[in-house]
Parts: structure tokens; sequence; C-alpha cells
């Protein structure tokens, strides 16, 4: 089979987008640090359909792999072209795709083969944006203040190879610091991950590193550039083999590197461009006065609500989403967690309606044809269950009231922390605190009882700063770890709901 192409794009078959303007002559007005899916299914569509609706060739994008060669060496060949499938069912159940081949790619650059043309295209003068999806991990935060960890080795490292750094901070700062040399002007910075306050976390992190590198600078990045904040709402499952073959079975050529996301979209972002931005609302964005409110909600609700669905999902043996939010009593916990716990902490906002917002959100969890799997949900749980859920727990225990359903959660990520579900299947811990996370939960093994189990978890100050000072927490953490290792995750959902 031929490969997807510039020169295959007249081959496609009716119905596949495909780009509209002239490629030829995109100017790298876009630095993007992590091209990975989730990038390449939201701010990419959402480039490429500002170029359809108001041509404008200065935001072409240069994506940057921070790790691995296989985005470049899947895109060279494909004149940097891919697809997206956008997954759901019809009527009657069945699971079908819309594809667009999207162009707005120009180049992938891989940074460890060569920092140095990182440095140089963030330094470049028709770049304007320097955008990031690197995970919650890349930014090297301390969890609980958010401040810059600066005793992480790829930040000290960083600090002193100014030619060659590795972290995406320390390629935003030594890419600013050629600008500010270059005489050129600022750049926005937009994170587009799932942080809270992303563009002031983002904006922070810069800001401590610039100033260990001279206070000149940092006060220079202050003046020029701009950090918006932003919330992004996509489901995008890591793409499988069995989803490459039916993408080249519907396009006639073969695409190495497809994308899958839902049919749902969202971004609410800061509409602070210092060099200027694509028409991005021609592409579903929303320019919001301040986006903090929509990314408190986005992170409570979907990404909290997802994080209970992967372990409790996870442990149960419910491989995907839509499995597990099949199950009655999964579901009725989740409307439960939405609806009693964390709905109550959210900020108004306009137009909002709490219901509606849960009831689409269980209806996106269900689409059958994503196959999002709870294990790939379930990865790196120290770096994301700070901002998913344990604001809504401070908040609530502030507040005096009950976390319940939150208690159950944070023990099932306790119990999915022990690596073997309730079959008898290993799976490896994937996250960056792997091995002190092990090491927990061999000292929640250990425990005499359910309480000291619960101080244990809860003591692992990393991710729960002081919670466990709490007793209404640690009592509703304690009875979910006994429950969840007695009972099993079904006969644990199907007590809480009789309770
Ligand atoms: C998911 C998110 O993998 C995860 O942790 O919760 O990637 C989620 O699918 C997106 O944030 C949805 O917008």
């Amino acid at each position: 089979m031929n490969r997807l192409n510039a020169a295959a794009l007249d081959t496609l078959p009716q119905g596949v987008e495909q780009p509209r303007y002239d490629r030829s002559t995109l100017q790298p007005g876009i630095v993007h640090l992590g091209i990975g899916a989730f990038m390449r299914a939201h701010l990419a569509v959402a480039t490429e359909a500002a170029l359809h609706n108001q041509p404008d060739q200065r935001w072409g994008i240069v994506g940057v792999s921070l790790r691995q060669p296989d985005t470049r060496d899947a895109l060279a060949p494909q004149d940097g072209l891919y697809s997206v499938a956008v997954c759901d069912a019809d009527a009657a159940g069945q699971a079908r795709q819309h594809l667009q081949v999207v162009g707005c790619i120009v180049r992938v650059l891989v940074a460890p083969e060569n920092p140095s043309a990182v440095l140089q295209v963030i330094a470049a003068a028709t770049t304007r944006i320097v955008s990031l999806t690197i995970t919650e991990k890349g930014y090297h935060r301390d969890l609980v203040t958010g401040t810059l960890n600066q005793a992480h080795p790829d930040v000290l490292y960083d600090l002193t190879h100014p030619n060659a750094p590795c972290s995406a901070i320390g390629f935003v700062v030594h890419g600013l610091a050629l600008r500010r040399a270059a005489g050129l002007g600022g750049v926005a910075l937009l994170s587009l991950d799932n942080l809270p306050a992303n563009g002031h976390t983002l904006h922070a992190l810069v800001l401590k590193f610039a100033e260990q590198l001279g206070p000149s600078l940092a006060q220079w990045i202050q003046q020029t550039c701009s950090f918006p904040n932003s919330m992004v709402d996509r489901i995008v499952p890591r793409t499988t083999d069995a989803d490459r073959q039916r993408v080249a079975a519907q396009l006639g050529v073969a695409d190495a590197w497809p994308v899958m996301a839902e049919p749902f979209f969202d971004w609410a972002v800061e509409d602070q461009f210092v060099a200027g931005r694509p028409a991005w609302d021609r592409g579903g964005a929303r320019f919001v006065e301040a986006a903090e409110p929509y990314e408190t909600l986005k992170l409570r609700m979907v990404n909290g609500a997802h994080s209970t669905l992967a372990y409790l999902g996870a442990m149960a043996g419910w491989a995907t989403v839509d499995q597990a939010i099949g199950q009655p009593t999964m579901r009725r916990f989740v409307e439960g967690l939405m609806r009693d716990e964390i709905a109550p902490t959210l900020p108004a906002l306009p137009g909002l309606d709490l219901t509606d917002y849960a009831a689409s959100l269980l209806t996106r969890f269900a689409n059958p044809a994503l196959a999002h799997h709870t294990q790939q949900i379930a990865m790196d749980g120290s770096q994301k269950l700070p901002q998913r859920w344990l604001g809504t727990v401070g908040d609530r225990l502030a507040a005096g009231q009950g976390v319940r359903h939150l208690g159950l959660a944070i023990a099932a990520w306790g119990h999915y922390l022990r690596r073997r579900d309730e079959h008898g299947h290993h799976y490896p811990l994937e996250d960056p605190l792997a091995a002190e996370l092990v090491a927990l939960a061999a000292r929640l093994e250990t425990a005499t009882n359910a309480k000291a189990r619960a101080l244990a978890l809860l003591g692992f100050a990393p991710v729960f700063g002081d919670l466990q000072g709490s007793e209404a927490l640690v009592d509703s953490v304690a009875s979910g770890l006994d429950a969840l290792r007695d009972l099993g995750v079904t006969a644990t959902l199907k007590r809480f709901d009789e309770v």
C-alpha cells in the first residue's frame, strides 16, 4: 500500500477532509514542545481550521519531540501529513470514524538528536508562540506547592547546559535568552496541559529557572512574553495497530501516525498572545477573560471522574472507560461523585448547567468507539491526583463537608499501587515516583489495621501534603481500603450504593 504524503492527497476518497490552503509557503509561527497524540488532535486541528477559514501563512507548526524520534520518523515520509479519526457510534451503536488529514505541521525536530535546532527555532524571528503538551511530569514541579523542583536532575543539568538542555523549561528559557540576545521580541508561552492555572504555573516555573541564570533575563521575559491560561478538553486515546489498519482501509494509503479522538472538542483560552495568534475561534476555541474557572471545572469533573474510573476499572479488570462506565454500580458512583462532591465546589460560570455538563460527560465516557484504556489514564497518578481530586478534597474539608466518594477514589489509587488486579494480572506502575510508590505499597500491605493503612497512604507527602491531618478523610480512605481489599471493586461499589 502507498504511503500518505503530499502526492497522495489527490487520491484520497471523497469525504476525507484535507488541507485547502497552500502548504508550500507556510511559515513556522508556532513551536510546539511535546508533539504527542493529544496536541495533534487538539491544537493542530484548531490551527488547521483557522488556516482554512482565515488563510494566514504565518501559522505553520514546528513540532518538537523531547525524547523519541518516532513521530518525526513517521511524519517525515508523509510530508508532515497525518489523519485525525473522529470516532463515535452511529444511531445503531455501530462504531464509525470520520477522517481529516491535517497539514499544518511543517517540520518535526527530535530534541536529543539536535538540541541546538530546537533552540534556534524558538529564537527564530518567525516564531510567535511556543506551546507545550509535555504532560504533568514534564514541568518538574513540586506537586504540592507547584513551584520549580530545583533539585530535579534535569533542572540542575539544564541550568549548566545552555546549548543542549533536555527539559522543556530548559529549552524555553535558553531559547528565550537567544531571542533576547538577537534583539527579537517575546512570544506567547502556551501550556496545554492539565494543570491548574497552567499559564500562571508555566510563568512561575520559567521565571524561577530564568532567575538562576540572571535577573535581567527573568525581567526581559516578564516584560516581553505572555502566558495565557487555557483549559483544553478532548479525549484522545493512544493509537493502536488496529486503528492504523482501519484508517488505512478508509484512506486507501497507509498512515503510520494517525490519532484517534472523540467528536467533542473544547478550548477556553485567554487571549493574551503578545505576537499574535491564529484565528483559533474558527476552530472551536473560546477566548475568555479568565480561563482558571474553566480549568477547575474540567480538571475536577472530567479528569477527576476519569482517574476514578481508571483506578477502580483497572483493578476490576474493566479495560476501557466505556466498559467501566457501562457497569451500573460504577456509573452510579461516578454520578454521585460529580453531583454530590465535585459540583458543589465549582465556581459558577455563565451559561453552565452542571447537571447537563455531568450528563454529557457520562455520554462521552460511554463512547464505544474510543477504547480508551483505564491503564493509560491510570499512569502518572502522583502527578495527576493533586489537581484532579485533592483540590476538591481540600475545599470540602475546609467547609466541613464529607468526602465519601473521594475517599474511596483515593483508596482505589492506593489499592492500584499493589500492581496486581483482582484477577491476579500483574501490570507495571508507570509513574515518575514509581520507586517510592512501590515502597509505599509495601507499607500498605504490612500496616496492621485499616486506619494505619490510610495514614500510611495519606502520609505520602509529595502527593497529599498535610491532608492526613483530617479525620474525616482518614476514615473514608480507611474504609475504602478495607472494602476494596476484602470485597473487591464490584461489591464495594454495591455496598456504597446501599449505605
Ligand atoms: C486523561 C486525559 O489520560 C488522562 O489522564 O484523563 O488525557 C483526558 O482524556 C483529557 O484531559 C480529556 O480532555
